[in-house]
Parts: C-alpha cells; structure tokens; sequence
C-alpha cells in the first residue's frame, strides 16, 4: 500500500512516524510533485495541483473535522472523503464552550478588572434561567457541547438538520425550527460545518433574533460570521459579546478590529486541535477496514458538504 501525506501547516515527521509504526509494510511519505500515484492519502488543505496529479486515490483522510477547505478542490473520481471523529476534538471543544459560557455568565471579566483597581466588589448573581444556551449543529461536536452545559444546568436549545433528541435539550431542526431556536436563545454557539447553505448564517438577521444581551460563541468557521455585523449589533448594544475562536481571515490580520475590540474575546483557531496520536490511531483503524471492506464512520457526503 502507498500512503501519501500532504498537510498544510503541520510537520510531517512525527505523522510519517506514526503511521509506518501502524503500516511496517506499506510506503509512506510526504507528496511531491511527481510523485507515483498513492491508495490513500492524509490531508489539511491540499493544493489543488496534488489532487489533480493523485487520481488514484481512494480516500481521502482529512486531518480534522470540518471538511470545507477540501470540498472546494477537484477531487478525484470517487474517491471518499473522511473526516476525523472526534479523536479527541468533542472533550475540548465542551471544555472551550462551557468556560466561555461560565465566564460570561459569572462575570468574570468584570471581577478580572475589578482586582486590577484593587476593588473587592460583589456583583448581584445572575439567574441561570435567563442565560439559556442554542448550540447551532448537533454533530460529534454540537451534542458533546450540549450535554457539557446541561451538566451546569443551563437551559440548553440545539438545532440541526434534521431531527434528535438529546436528554434534556430543547432540540430544534430545519428551517422552520430556525426562528423559535434563535428567540429561545441568549447564548449561541456555533457548531456547523461551513457548507453553501451555512455561510454567513451569523448576521444581522440572525443575531438579531437572540435574546436581549446575547452572546456569541463562534468555534466552527469564520465564514460564518458576517463580521460587520457583529460589530454592528455589539455598538447597538443589542449583543453584550462573543468569544470567537475562527475568522474569515486566518491568521487575523494586525489591523483587525477585533484584536482589541473591549466585549470581543480571541483566540487562534485552538478550540479543539487535532491529537495527532488519536487521529492516527483513528485512521489507521479505518483504512484497515476500508481494506477489509468493511464500512467506516466519518465518509462526507459531498453533496450535503459534511
Ligand atoms: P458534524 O458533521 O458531526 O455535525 C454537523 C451538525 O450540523 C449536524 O448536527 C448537522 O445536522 C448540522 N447541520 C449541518 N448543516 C445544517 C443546516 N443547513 N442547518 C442546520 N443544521 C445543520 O460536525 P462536527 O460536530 O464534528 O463539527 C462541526 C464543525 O466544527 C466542523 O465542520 C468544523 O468546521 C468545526 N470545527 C472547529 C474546530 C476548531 O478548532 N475551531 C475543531 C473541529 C471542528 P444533522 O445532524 O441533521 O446532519
Ligand atoms: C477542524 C478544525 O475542522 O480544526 O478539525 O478546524
């Protein structure tokens, strides 16, 4: 077997060691232009130029969960598309949410300034009733989340595609569950797969539709966000903030606004990284039953876009 690798961003040698640890007799090596054609291949945001030379290819392993940067290439003529699942993304992505949810709710930020002036103040405590959380997607990622705040007993409210129901989460599907999602929700999290019918989902419109004093978490794309917006509703006074983890422009450019916009929390793109050792382990077991012929979780359907 030949497994190419062609990842963006991410250092080869310690994936190339893993996975001839879990393939002692298969070829394994970084992709070159040129190079003979692979079975499989391990990818981040290839460039077009590998995949129009890889027509052999089988599947397609993307290191990560959203598949968007992929589905916008040429791929080759029916190959499979996985993404990973979970492999260790759902802990982080519930422990990133749920601190951001707390520290907006206990006002932390507020406390945080208040010892810098060395004030010892005491806020009124906030009821819990009146912060109720939407989680947009209710994937590997979304009901992993929703399941992590109802722990704090925050009303949770989760909208999908379809229909689910997850134990003690208001759950809300399609287009017409859209409305009634938003107007039930003052905190909402972003949890979609960037698609053509998701992009931009995060705008006036929408954010308008929160509850007074909303908040946004955004941990998916930042084409989602339709950034202005945003900027828009906070001025208005309508969205008391956001903790945004992903934006339109990576990384974001020195000359952003929201650097050091004062309701606007940042950090780069590290609500849920891929563990490299979880993810070999988990491709690994799939290419094995991909060779046994079995079926495997995690195949993207490209039409839907996840
Ligand atoms: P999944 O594919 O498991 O779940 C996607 C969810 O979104 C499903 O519940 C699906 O509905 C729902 N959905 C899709 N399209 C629509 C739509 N048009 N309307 C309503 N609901 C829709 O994805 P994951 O949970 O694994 O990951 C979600 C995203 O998180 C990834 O695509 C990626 O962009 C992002 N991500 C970000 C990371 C970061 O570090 N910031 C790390 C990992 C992922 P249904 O269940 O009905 O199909
Ligand atoms: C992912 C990501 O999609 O890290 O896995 O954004």
């Amino acid at each position: 077997m030949n497994i190419t690798f062609c990842c963006t961003d991410t250092k080869a040698d310690p994936w190339l060691k893993g996975l001839r640890a879990a393939f002692p007799h298969a070829t394994v090596n970084v992709w070159q232009p040129g190079a003979p054609q692979a079975d499989v291949a391990v990818v981040w945001a290839p460039p077009q130029q590998f995949l129009d030379e890889q027509q052999a290819l089988k599947a397609l392993f993307n290191i990560g969960a959203g598949v968007d940067a992929l589905l916008k290439l040429r791929l080759p003529p029916g190959v499979k598309v996985v993404r990973l699942d979970d492999a260790g993304m759902s802990v982080q992505m519930a422990e990133y949410v749920c601190h951001a949810v707390i520290r907006h709710f206990r006002e932390f930020d507020g406390y945080e300034a208040d010892v810098k002036e060395g004030k010892w103040s005491y806020r009124k405590p906030r009821e819990r009733q009146a912060f109720p959380v939407g989680v947009m997607g209710l994937g590997v990622l979304g009901e992993r989340v929703a399941r992590a705040l109802r722990v704090f007993d925050f009303p949770v409210h989760g909208w999908s595609r379809t229909p689910k129901a997850i134990e003690g989460v208001f759950t809300h599907s399609g287009e017409a569950g859209f409305e009634g999602f938003l107007s039930a929700s003052r905190v909402l999290v972003n949890l979609l797969p960037l698609t053509p019918d998701t992009q931009d989902i995060l705008n006036r419109h929408t954010l308008g539709r929160l509850q007074p004093g909303g908040y946004l978490i955004n941990v998916a794309r930042g084409a989602h966000l339709v950034e202005a917006d945003l900027l828009a509703l906070l001025e208005r006074g309508h969205l008391a903030g956001a903790t945004l983890d992903v934006f339109r422009t990576e990384p974001l450019p020195p000359e952003h606004p929201f650097w050091a916009h004062p309701q606007i929390r940042i950090t780069p793109h590290t609500s849920a990284r891929t563990l490299r050792d979880e993810s070999i382990a988990q491709i690994a077991g799939k290419i094995r039953a991909l060779e046994a012929g079995q079926p495997i979780a995690g195949v993207v359907d490209a039409i839907r876009g996840y």
